[in-house]
């Protein structure tokens, strides 16, 4: 997976292209803009926000992506721990290909191992070569559910969905923002970064919209959209562990648990440890332009009670009941509202 190629970009100057490029400007032209956190205008596409090559990608990837019956799928909300989840789900999958002191999670990063469709394999109008790729394939997004391919939806592959409460998602995406705003922009405070986050506006977001597509085709279709929180992966890894690898289809024999197979894997894709790494601690950047050290911060759940006011957390709750009330779609939060 780490050596996808891209056997195919669309020349800049042939007439596909320049009637790609020029509908691709009128669409956005026609689409709500909001200043983004990063600098970077977000448009608002079929009701989610997204920059502009985030569309681009996305659009490609609808138009050109034929999923598989084996694929697997890796869908988060940004910063609610896409990272980790790639490093387990590739571990999972490739834990009897490598020893473990051979693991390429040791020497690459895990966006690297598995990459994501718009801003990897789709991405500036490139058209990869997938079909190469050994079985089962791994993706990942954070593309909204409406977004996906046909082929997803329609496919006996396999969703994992990942997502973090509202609260430590905030701070997060507050934090990795501000590392990538241009210098001569200044910081954004956190102030204007919650009033943001609180009318939806955020790569991929509305946060809410994001996770209920995902929550309802997880009630309808439990067998194809597997549901995970951060704050459970926190709380009892090895039981999570176990459960994401029954639903990937490679679930763990008892001779593994028995082996400390499951111990081995939670140990290796830990904060700790992954954060620890060359590769991690590096200015590479495996993401777009983001630095790969920009990737872990904290890694904590609760870190929220360090920024958010009150008012905030309470403006916050009631935005959630009114978007998620009814849905059964409920986050843990620790520690409890400040008093
Ligand atoms: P992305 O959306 O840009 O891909 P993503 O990996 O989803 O980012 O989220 C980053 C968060 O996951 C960071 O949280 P923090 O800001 O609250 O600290 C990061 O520290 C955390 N994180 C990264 N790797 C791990 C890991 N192995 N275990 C737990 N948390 C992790």
């Amino acid at each position: 997976m780490a050596n996808t190629q891209i056997n195919q970009s669309l020349d800049d100057d042939s007439p596909m292209e320049k009637i790609e490029n020029e509908s691709q400007g009128l669409l956005l032209s026609s689409l709500p803009i909001e200043k983004g956190w990063t600098g970077l205008p977000l448009y608002q596409y079929q009701g989610f926000w997204c920059h502009a090559k985030g569309i681009q990608a996305a659009i490609s990837f609808r138009k050109h992506f034929h999923a598989l019956d084996s694929d697997i799928i890796l869908v988060t909300t940004p910063k609610s721990g896409t990272t980790w989840l790639k490093a387990l789900t590739f571990a999972i999958l490739n834990r009897r290909r490598y020893i473990f002191s051979q693991n390429p999670l040791l020497t690459d990063n895990p966006h690297d191992l598995v990459p994501f469709f718009e801003f990897k394999l789709y991405t500036d109008n490139q058209l990869p070569n997938l079909a190469d790729l050994p079985s089962p394939r791994l993706f990942a997004t954070h593309i909204p559910y409406p977004w996906l391919p046909d082929s997803i939806k329609n496919s006996n592959c396999k969703i994992v969905h990942l997502c973090r409460n509202p609260r430590d998602t905030f701070v997060s995406y507050w934090h990795f923002t501000n590392k990538a705003r241009p210098e001569f922009l200044g910081p954004l405070s956190l102030e204007k970064g919650f009033e943001m986050f609180s009318k939806g506006i955020t790569g991929f977001g509305p946060f809410w919209d994001h996770a209920l597509g995902y929550w309802n085709e997880n009630l309808e279709r439990p067998q194809k959209v597997l549901f995970l929180k951060y704050e459970e992966l926190k709380e009892d890894i090895t039981y999570q562990l176990k459960r994401l690898a029954k639903f990937m289809g490679c679930p763990f024999s008892i001779e593994e648990e028995r082996d400390g197979v499951i111990d081995e894997i939670s140990r290796l894709c830990s904060f700790d440890c992954l954060r620890n790494l060359d590769v991690n601690k590096s200015s590479a950047k495996s993401i777009s332009y983001f630095e790969n050290q920009t990737l872990f911060r904290k890694g904590e759940v609760g870190d929220w009670v360090n920024y958010l006011t009150t008012p905030m957390v309470e403006r916050l709750d009631q935005l959630m009941e009114e978007k998620l009330g009814g849905s059964g779609l409920t986050f843990e939060v620790y520690p409890q509202l400040r008093k």
